[in-house]
């Protein structure tokens, strides 16, 4: 037979004065948190960043106060009930049974808490949606363990410093060339994951000059931990004359022709002249080989529809479900190539460019003609 617990009385004398002092600390964290200004910590150096703070300043407020009552009831709790000398050792404390309005308000103000909380986290989540206009796109691409940038009007990206204008609308797709790195901009107070084949988009407006970091949050290999780019937001006339600077250090684009034989660009990224590889001289066991390293994550050698994360590669040239290529062009190695060095993003997805699939021109005339070897 159980023996009858003996419960103690009440909930001890300092209930209601512990209820008071937590509800002062309670108050007192609210109206101190709401006159900090996270930006003396913290530059907001873009137009959306107020706004993350103030959701961060809401959650903070609300959760400070959860964790004020719950953890100073558990302390003073722990004492009101701690075992005395003389205590039965089974007693233990008073319970509380078929108290419905105590489990509706247990159960009615969590609820309005996190309703609350969705209500104002939608709401702003749905304003970063909205395009503030666009003056300008740029491309952010990470690669193990750099970032680089691309401009409408470069042919190369620019390495590492991503250059805005200040007080202008600009729009920054981020993405990845090998594995998943990510693009947090703390003082711009957006972030997102640079994915391989997914393209995620940023808006924002610029509001503060300076120089900023980029970090990369995914882990991303043994140099993650320096992934480290940079913004660097400029009056306009500025950022004009340093994009101005940029195109002249490159020099003109090169010129891809686009008729069979194929001459690939004779002008290399590098400056100097690379070796001129025609595509009618790939070398197909060669381009397998690339293929295999280079290509084989996004694409097989089956049909088109065997899609990996681009379509199947297999049957390029006699496929007559596909007669064009994704592109519209009719296939042939010549449009073979000029995917493989201008890259192309349609409904599928994006396939890299030469600069980030990080081949040569010998390469391209190597895959060309493996490819077309492929559909014989
Ligand atoms: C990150 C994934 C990815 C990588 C890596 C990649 N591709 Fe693609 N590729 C794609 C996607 C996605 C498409 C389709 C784009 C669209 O139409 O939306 C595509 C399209 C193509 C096409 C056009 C296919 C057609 O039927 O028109 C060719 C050719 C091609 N890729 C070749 C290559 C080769 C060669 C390589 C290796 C150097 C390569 N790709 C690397 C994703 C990738
Ligand atoms: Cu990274």
């Amino acid at each position: 037979m159980a023996k009858q617990f003996a419960p103690k009385k009440g909930i001890g004398p300092g209930f209601w004065p512990v209820t008071v002092l937590l509800t002062a600390l309670s108050v007192a964290w609210v109206v101190w948190l709401g006159r900090t200004d996270f930006a003396t910590f913290l530059p907001e150096a873009a137009v959306p960043a107020d706004q993350i703070d103030s959701l961060f300043k809401m959650l903070a407020q609300m959760g400070g106060v959860v964790f004020i009552f719950v953890f100073g009831f558990l302390i003073y709790l722990s004492f009101a009930y701690r075992v005395r000398s003389g205590d039965d050792v089974h007693a233990i404390g008073v319970q509380m049974h078929d108290a419905p309005s105590l489990e509706l308000g247990f159960w009615i103000v969590p609820t309005i808490m996190v309703c609350f909380i969705s209500w104002v986290s939608v709401q702003i989540w749905y304003g970063l949606q909205q395009s503030p206009g666009n003056a300008l796109t740029v491309e952010a691409v990470g690669h193990q363990f750099f970032y680089d940038f691309r401009y409408p009007t470069l042919w190369k990206p620019v390495s590492q410093e991503l250059h805005l204008p200040l007080n202008e609308p600009v729009t920054v797709k981020v993405t990845s060339s090998d594995v998943i790195h990510g693009f947090w901009a703390p003082e711009i107070r957006l972030k997102a994951d640079m994915v391989p084949g997914l393209v995620n988009t940023l808006r924002f407006t610029p509001t503060r000059p300076g120089t900023y970091r980029i970090v990369c949050t995914e882990f991303c290999g043994v140099a993650h931990g320096s992934m480290i780019g940079k913004i660097v937001i400029e009056p306009k006339a500025t950022f004009k004359s340093w994009l101005a600077a940029q195109a002249h250090a490159e020099g003109p684009a090169p010129v891809v022709a686009a008729a069979a034989p194929m001459v690939a660009n004779a002008t290399h990224p590098g400056g100097g002249s690379a070796a001129v590889a025609p595509v009618a001289q790939g070398d197909a066991t060669a381009g397998k080989v690339v293929f295999a390293a280079h290509c084989s994550s996004c694409h097989s050698v089956g049909g088109f529809d065997e899609k990996l994360v681009g379509p199947g590669l297999g049957h390029l040239l006699n496929d007559p479900a596909h007669p064009a290529l994704v592109t519209g062009e009719k296939a042939s190695a010549a449009a073979i190539a000029h995917i493989l060095h201008t890259g192309y993003t349609g409904p599928i997805g994006m396939m890299p460019n030469q600069q980030q699939n990080a081949i040569s021109e010998a390469d391209i005339a190597n895959l060309t003609a493996y490819l077309v070897s492929l559909s014989k």
